[in-house]
């Protein structure tokens, strides 16, 4: 009893420290400085570098269409949440989507157009 007491007022001062933050940093974004990663997309592959992403890290993916068809980008987190996706991107267009990784784990990107992921368009990021 005396232990779900404990973490029941940590978490309200946990909660308390973010409300403080959240309205001395005045500039909206919550989240660290967003880095872009350019990522190409065809049939059926995703192409680009993604580098180092730590835990916390806002990335947004610039996605540009290099293909014949339509695709798209969707991060999937590693329990398979989606975190955000573009829109269907037709041939030689470009879209973006920004994503905030939480978490360490293993995350995927897909595209979600038509039976693409199972012609096995997707890769996989590591965070952490
Ligand atoms: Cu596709």
């Amino acid at each position: 009893m005396r232990l779900v007491l404990r973490s029941c007022a940590l978490a309200v001062a946990f909660a308390s420290v973010v409300v403080a933050c959240g309205s001395d940093g005045g500039s909206g974004g919550e989240a660290g400085p967003v880095r872009t990663i350019e990522i190409t997309a065809t049939e059926y592959a995703f192409n680009g570098d993604p580098g180092v992403i730590d835990p916390g890290d806002t990335i947004e993916f610039a996605v540009e269409n290099v293909g014949q068809l339509e695709h798209s980008l969707e991060v999937l987190s590693s329990q398979g949440r989606s975190l955000g996706k573009t829109e269907r991107i037709p041939a030689g267009s470009s879209a973006a989507v920004t994503v905030t990784f939480d978490d360490d784990g293993v995350y995927r990107l897909i595209c979600d157009v038509d039976d693409h992921l199972s012609r096995g368009q997707s890769a996989s990021i590591t965070v952490g």
